[in-house]
């Protein structure tokens, strides 16, 4: 009964050291990892960027040659593949660890299971699942990209109580208050991209970029643009050390192209339809390595991405007032459909108070 509780005090210590790294570690995951021998912590450590230690990595160097015997608590599955880095299985079977404690398996193809199966057949007792569930929904970004190749995209938008995300004459000065503000930065930070349509670029003349003291990735800012209505020098272009990607179509004005490429943005030609072909777009942002986006609409952007079932979770603010206006834009705005029982429905559904403001998320099911 004992060990049962420690088991869980230490995983629990090992997620809660994975989540601080959350938005720095590119397409990997977050993976924390604690080692206990004989009751005390000798060794901890968290994945904290691409291409570096992975947590046991930093965990079996702090034991040093005590790990012999010990216990080590992973979030993720130790890895078997040579990656950017060598196996931690192998690690951990060189340090002659006794038992290791996994949370959930890894996803990426490369690994499932054989991580597992390597520290079995080398004599160490596995066990697998604890904290399972709040490990595989810490890293949900890295799940899809490892097993789709194709980016995780939270829809985000703040609106009315009627659904408005500005008044009829376009005002949108705020619509949410300033913690739901706050937080929205903190999630741009943990996601690899941030996508607008051109109306709102155009609109808003935002920067796209984040203020956040806290280490962070910047992420990657997305228009999409299939006339290149964009100017070159919108705001945007302010700011030429993070990355502009513009998605646009084949007929687009080379000369435009051109001028937009001048400034710096990489244009990618997706389909050559009227409109960007958006399904093809998260193809070609997953080749970039674009893990996942935060999808910031306006409505138009939010709801043709949500009719090609392209969104993998919502996060709504919802702001206690109405605004009215038949013409002020909503949230989703899409053809529709004509019965109810089609509408897209979310599941997993929770609410958070955020200020004066709601935040709902959920995700849609699959469609
Ligand atoms: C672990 N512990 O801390 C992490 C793991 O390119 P690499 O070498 O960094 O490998 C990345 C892959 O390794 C990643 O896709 C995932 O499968 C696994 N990440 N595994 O044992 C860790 N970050
Ligand atoms: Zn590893």
């Amino acid at each position: 009964m004992e060990a049962i509780i420690n088991d869980g005090y230490y995983m629990q210590l090992a997620i809660d050291m994975a989540k601080k790294a959350s938005g720095q570690t590119d397409i990997n995951p977050v993976v924390g990892c604690v080692i206990v021998k004989e009751g005390r912590i000798i060794g901890l450590g968290a994945h904290l960027k691409r291409g570096e230690g992975h947590a046991e990595v930093h965990a079996l160097r702090m034991a040093g040659e005590e790990a012999e015997g010990s216990t080590a608590y992973v979030t993720l599955e130790p890895c078997s593949h040579h990656g950017k880095t060598p196996p931690c299985c192998e690690r951990l079977i060189d340090a002659k660890v006794a038992r290791v404690v996994v949370a959930c398996t890894d996803p990426n193809p490369m690994v499932a299971g054989r991580g597992i199966s390597r520290l079995r057949e080398a004599g160490i007792e596995v066990d697998v699942g604890l904290l399972g569930d709040v490990s595989l929904q810490m890293n949900e970004k890295f799940n899809k990209f490892i097993t789709t190749r194709q980016p995780y995209i939270t829809l985000k938008t703040a609106m009315t109580l009627d659904g408005k995300i500005a008044a009829k004459t376009g005002d949108s000065r705020y619509v949410s208050g300033p913690a739901a503000r706050e937080h929205v930065h903190t999630l741009r930070h943990q996601h690899m991209g941030i996508m607008v349509g051109v109306q709102t670029a155009l609109a808003d003349d935002p920067e796209l970029t984040t203020r956040l003291s806290v280490p962070a990735l910047h992420p990657t800012r997305i228009i999409v643009d299939s006339k290149l209505r964009l100017s070159p020098e919108a705001r945007l272009f302010h700011n030429r050390e993070v990355p502009i990607i513009i998605l646009t179509v084949e007929g687009a004005d080379p000369n435009k192209r051109a001028a937009l490429e001048a400034q710096g943005a990489k244009v990618i030609t997706c389909g050559n339809g009227e409109q960007v072909d958006l399904t093809l777009a998260m193809k070609q942002l997953g080749e970039e390595e674009i893990g996942s986006i935060l999808l910031e609409g306006g409505g138009k952007l939010n709801g043709a991405m949500l009719e090609l079932g392209l969104v993998d979770k919502i996060m709504l603010f919802i702001a206690p007032k109405l605004i009215g206006g038949d013409n002020a834009p909503g949230a989703f705005s899409f053809g529709g459909f004509g019965k109810m029982a089609d509408a897209i429905q979310l599941t997993g559904v929770t609410m958070e108070q955020v200020g004066d403001d709601f935040c709902l998320t959920g995700y849609p099911a699959g469609r």
